[in-house]
Formats: C-alpha cells, sequence, structure tokens
C-alpha cells in the first residue's frame, strides 16, 4: 500500500512548475499503478492550450473557477468544482482559469516524472510501461 501526503511533495523532484500551473505528482510510472495522479493549480488568469497526444487525462475541478474549450468543436464548458472532464480523444483544447483552479488529474500511460508540455502541448510518450508490483 502506498499512503502519502500531498505536503511531502512540495519542493521535491514531483513538484513540477511550468508557465501557469503546478502540479503536485503524487503518483508516478514507478509506483505501478498503470496511471499517475496529480493535484494540479492553475494560475488565476492562465490559458492553456494543450492535447495529449500520447496520454489520455481525465480531470476533476476541486476548487476555482475556468471555463473549458474544445478546439475541435468549438464548445465551451464552464469548469467549477464538481465538473470532471476526460480527454479520451486526445482533444487539443484551451483551459482558461477565472480563479486559481484546484484540479485532480490521472494520466494513462502514467508520466515518468517532470514532464512539461512541448510546443504542441503535449507530453512525451511515456516509454517504461510498468505493470502492478504483484504479480
Ligand atoms: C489541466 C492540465 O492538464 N494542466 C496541465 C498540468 C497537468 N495536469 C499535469 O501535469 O499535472
Amino acid at each position: 500500500m502506498i499512503v502519502r501526503h500531498a505536503r511531502d511533495s512540495i519542493g521535491s523532484s514531483r513538484d513540477v512548475r511550468s508557465e501557469g500551473w503546478r502540479s503536485l505528482r503524487l503518483l508516478l510510472a514507478e509506483d505501478g499503478m498503470g496511471f499517475s495522479f496529480h493535484v494540479t493549480t492553475i494560475d488565476a488568469g492562465a490559458a492553456l492550450e494543450m492535447a495529449y497526444a500520447h496520454h489520455l487525462e481525465s480531470v476533476y475541478c476541486i476548487a476555482g473557477k475556468g471555463t473549458l474549450e474544445d478546439l475541435g468543436s468549438g464548445e465551451r464548458h464552464v469548469i467549477e468544482p464538481g465538473v470532471v472532464y476526460a480527454l479520451d480523444r486526445h482533444d487539443r483544447h484551451v483551459l482558461r482559469a477565472s480563479t486559481p483552479l484546484s484540479l485532480a488529474c490521472v494520466f494513462n500511460p502514467p508520466l515518468v516524472g517532470r514532464e512539461v508540455h512541448d510546443e504542441s502541448g503535449a507530453y512525451p510518450p511515456t516509454t517504461a510501461q510498468p505493470v502492478g508490483k504483484i504479480p
């Protein structure tokens, strides 16, 4: 069993910051779960264009307010506590934060560590495919 507190990841290699966001990567590929789990904070005023070509991501809003624009369909959605979205088609999208957003994010395949977005808004492919620790 793995039990951790987010505060213990602050300032560690699992505390990843990039322009407009910070991600505490509480579970990573090396933890053997088959997904990674992050608590992400988006800065108020940030507008992040992303398209995870190599990953599926789901995002649950814990706190804050923003909008999500699907650049494929043009649809816009309000992001507020209780909303979950799943990028099940590697969807290109823009996330805009009206206030600081606190998000719980799951990636499949799992991130390995300190990935940040490339110029296309993606993270590089995960190369290692860990299996669970239990045979
Ligand atoms: C919502 C989103 O995708 N933000 C970018 C950071 C990402 N969630 C991460 O690496 O934790």
